[in-house]
C-alpha cells in the first residue's frame, strides 16, 4: 500500500467516529511498514485516546521505524490525553504523514518542527478527503456552546414515562441492557448531562455512570429557574461525590441556595433578559464558559420540547423501544407521542442525516441537524 492509498483508507476508519467525537473532528492513522498495512486506530469517542495512539497501540513494537499516515496534523500539547507528538516520538515512528493542518489554533502547524526536532521526517500531503473531515470541526471551533446531543428512549407508542398512579411515579424501563450499556458508555465520555427540575422531581435520578470509570468528570446540571431541587433528593445527596450543578434565575431562593451548598451543590444563577423564563442559551452557554465541550440533554419531554424549538440540539439519540405504554403513557414530547419508526421520526425531528442501528430487541436513532 502507498501512502496515498494508506491516506485515503485513514479517512475511511476516521468516520467511524462519527456520532461519538464530536465537537471534536473525526481522525484516523494508519502504520506503514514496507509499504505494508501494519495498524490502524481512529479516534473513537470524544475525551478518549487520539487516532495515532489507538495505531500505536495496535502496533505495539512493530511500531518502531514504522511511517504514521494521519489524516490531521498530531495534536503537539497535553489536551484531554497526551500530546500525539510524544506518543509517535516515544513509539520510534521515523515518518509521519498527515493529510490537513489542524485548524485548532492551540496546535495548528506547530507538530511539524517538534516532530523534525526529534528527527522525524514530516510530509505534509493535503488531501481533500483529509479536509472534508475536518467540516463541522472548522465550524464548531469558534461556537460559545458546547455540542448538545438530545437523548430519550421511547416506547413503541411514543411515549417515554408511565404518567403518576395516586400522585406516585410508576417507574418503567424501557431500554434493554444493550441500549443501557451503550448509554453508559456514552456517559463515560461526557463533560455533561443536562435535564430539567421536572425530571429531578418525577424520578429522582443518579445520573452517575455505571458499569465503567469516567472518562471524563461528568457534572450533573438541573435547569432549576426557582431551586426546586429537593436537598435530600439522590442528586444533590451524591454531590460530595459526583458533581452537581444547578442552574436558576436570580430570583430564586437564598435560602434554598444555602441548603443545597451545605450538600455540595454548585448553584448558578444566570442573568435572564426580561421577561425571559427560558434558561437553556444561557445554561449551555455558561457550560461553556466553564469548559464543557459535549453534553447530553436527557430529559424531560419540556426541556426536549424547548431545546428542538429553540433549535439548540446539534444531534439527536434516540431508543426506539418495542414495548407499548398504552392509555397511561406520557408523550416523548409535551402532548406529542412521536413516531416510533426511525424514518418517521427522522423526519418529524427534521433531522439533516440519520442512521439507524439494531441494539438488542431495540433500536437506536442517531442523526444530526447539522448540515456535515
Ligand atoms: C490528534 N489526533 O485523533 C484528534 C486530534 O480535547 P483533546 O485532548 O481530545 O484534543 C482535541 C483537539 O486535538 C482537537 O481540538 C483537535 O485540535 C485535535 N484532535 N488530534 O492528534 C486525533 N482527534
Ligand atoms: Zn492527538
Amino acid at each position: 500500500m502507498d501512502e496515498a492509498a494508506a491516506l485515503l483508507r485513514a479517512c475511511e476508519v476516521a468516520r467511524r467516529g462519527r456520532h461519538e467525537v464530536e465537537p471534536n473532528p473525526m481522525v484516523g492513522c494508519v502504520l506503514l511498514r514496507d509499504g505494508e498495512l501494519i495498524a490502524e486506530g481512529w479516534h473513537r469517542a470524544y475525551g478518549g485516546p487520539h487516532a495515532e495512539v489507538e495505531a500505536l497501540r495496535v502496533a505495539g513494537e512493530r511500531a518502531a521505524g514504522a511511517t504514521a499516515v494521519v489524516t490531521l496534523e498530531p495534536c503537539s500539547t497535553r489536551g484531554k490525553t497526551g500530546a500525539c507528538t510524544e506518543a509517535l516520538v516515544a513509539a520510534g515512528i521515523r515518518r509521519v504523514v498527515v493529510g490537513a493542518v489542524d485548524p485548532n489554533p492551540a496546535h495548528a502547524g506547530a507538530a511539524f518542527p517538534a516532530l523534525r526536532a526529534q528527527g522525524i521526517e514530516v510530509d505534509v500531503q493535503v488531501s481533500l478527503a483529509a479536509e472534508a473531515l475536518l467540516e463541522l470541526f472548522k465550524q464548531l471551533l469558534p461556537r460559545p456552546r458546547p455540542w448538545v446531543i438530545a437523548k430519550w428512549a421511547q416506547s413503541a407508542d411514543g411515549c417515554v414515562a408511565l404518567a403518576p398512579r395516586d400522585g406516585l411515579p410508576q417507574p418503567v424501563q424501557l431500554s434493554g441492557p444493550e441500549a443501557h450499556a451503550r448509554l453508559h458508555d456514552w456517559r463515560a465520555h461526557l463533560d455533561g448531562l443536562i435535564v430539567g427540575v421536572g425530571t429531578v422531581l418525577a424520578d429522582d435520578p443518579q445520573l452517575t455512570v455505571r458499569g465503567r470509570s469516567p472518562v471524563r468528570p461528568l457534572r450533573r446540571v438541573v435547569l432549576d429557574p426557582s431551586l426546586r431541587t429537593p436537598p435530600g433528593s439522590v442528586l444533590a445527596s451524591s454531590a460530595g461525590e459526583h458533581p452537581c450543578w444547578l442552574m436558576c434565575t436570580p430570583e430564586a431562593s437564598e435560602s434554598r441556595e444555602d441548603s443545597l451548598r451545605a450538600q455540595g451543590v454548585s448553584v448558578f444563577r444566570l442573568p435572564l433578559a426580561p421577561g425571559r423564563d427560558d434558561l437553556l442559551p444561557d445554561a449551555l452557554a455558561c457550560l461553556h464558559t466553564q469548559g464543557l465541550g459535549r453534553v447530553m440533554v436527557e430529559g424531560g419531554p419540556r426541556t426536549h420540547a424547548r431545546l428542538l424549538a429553540e433549535s439548540l440540539a446539534d444531534a439527536v439519540a434516540v431508543i426506539l423501544s418495542p414495548k407499548h405504554l398504552g392509555a397511561d403513557g406520557l408523550p416523548a414530547l409535551p402532548g406529542e407521542r412521536l413516531p416510533s419508526e426511525p424514518a418517521a421520526l427522522a423526519e418529524r425531528l427534521g433531522l439533516a442525516s440519520w442512521e439507524a442501528e439494531a441494539l438488542g430487541d431495540d433500536l437506536l436513532l442517531r442523526g444530526t441537524w447539522r448540515r456535515v
